[in-house]
């Protein structure tokens, strides 16, 4: 038998959290033969909440769960964590503006870099989902110089996953022959989804869909503002989605991505495509051997380049503002 992975999920008993949990200890985040413990951390006011889910866990009898410990001490909660999934974030409130936002969210990302950086176990790999992901991404990152730069990441999978569906309805292609979609820049309203590396059943995304004015006016924007859509339809906002996002982003980072395809993650920019070095921008990227890798060598277009320098610049943005707030 395997040793068992400690999984660390933060924000556990908010609903992605509660979306979450249970496809973790089911065996779905990293294969069905590997055992897992599980850590929640929580602030004060949602341990009872956590003890309530971790209670439902145990009725779930998964084979798999080796343990449930629920703490709201970071230092605790990432003792040996392996992978940490960063939920909790702070939302942003009426009337609340971009810095006020920004420095709330130091207030959490910035003590949990720390704690993971001296607590993790050595191969920790990081996925931020609370946002502003990307830029809470880079917050924690900066915390934790001694964890390689490149385990910190930020979720886009849920904005590539719904590109695919989105294509997939206008192609009328199943979801499963569609590949190369990515995904650039941040985790916001400037995120820029491009098919012109896609392919559908084999041809050229673009070519298949030859309406640019649909991409424009219709499928950017759809997939940028679907987050906005589901509360407006559901009152809430995307829970179990975003938890499946999250569970596909691990599974493909552990497990690698198919042949002659790619998926979008938001990684540390090593320069590639202009995006600045040390940004956490989303990219397309393979895995293999539990790395991603920024695919390499695509041309960008005058229609693709505008808009991924747009989202970009307001990645800049962000880390110039946390920069001034002394957080990086
Ligand atoms: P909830 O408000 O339901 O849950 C958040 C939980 O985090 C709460 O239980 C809260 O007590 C906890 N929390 C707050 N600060 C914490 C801290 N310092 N340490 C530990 N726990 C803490 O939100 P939920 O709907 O679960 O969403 C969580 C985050 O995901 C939000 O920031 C949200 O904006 C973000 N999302 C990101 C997405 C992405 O694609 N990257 C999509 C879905 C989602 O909107």
């Amino acid at each position: 038998t395997r040793t068992p992975v400690t999984v660390t999920v933060t924000g556990a008993a908010g609903q992605i959290g509660y979306a979450l949990l249970f496809r973790i200890a089911s065996g779905q985040l990293l294969g069905a033969d590997v055992p897992v413990k599980l850590r929640l951390l929580e602030i004060p006011q949602g341990l009872k909440a956590a003890e309530g889910t971790a209670m439902e866990l145990d009725d779930c009898a998964f084979p798999l769960l080796q343990g449930i410990d629920i703490s709201d001490d970071p230092n605790v909660a990432f003792d040996g964590a392996n992978v940490a999934l960063l939920v909790g974030a702070r939302p942003r409130t009426k009337g609340m503006e971009r810095g006020d936002l920004l420095e709330a969210n130091g207030g959490i990302f910035k003590p949990q870099g720390k704690a993971i950086n001296d607590h993790a176990a050595d191969d920790i790999k990081v996925l931020v989902v609370g946002n502003p992901a990307n830029t809470n991404a880079l917050i924690a990152q900066a915390a934790a110089p001694d964890v390689p730069a490149e385990r910190f990441t930020a979720m886009t999978r849920l904005d590539h996953n719904r590109a695919l569906s989105q294509l997939s309805k206008k192609t009328g292609a199943p979801v499963s022959e569609i590949k190369k979609l990515t995904i650039w820049g941040n985790h916001s309203a400037t995120q820029y989804p491009d098919v012109f590396h896609a392919e559908v059943a084999g041809k050229n995304a673009a070519e298949v869909v030859n309406d640019e004015q649909w991409l424009a006016d219709t499928f950017i924007p759809t997939v940028a503002k679907r987050g906005a859509a589901i509360i407006e339809a559901r009152g809430a906002s995307s829970a179990a989605s975003a938890a499946n996002a999250a569970i596909d982003h691990v599974h493909t980072w552990v497990n690698g991505t198919a042949a002659g395809d790619w998926t979008s993650a938001g990684v540390v920019s090593d320069g590639s495509y202009g995006v600045p070095q040390g940004l956490i921008s989303s990219f397309p990227v393979t895995a293999k051997d539990g790395k991603f890798e920024i695919v390499q060598g695509l041309d960008i277009n005058e229609f693709s380049r505008t808009r991924i320098d747009a989202s970009v610049k307001e990645l800049e943005d962000e880390r110039e503002a946390v920069r001034g707030l002394g957080l990086i």
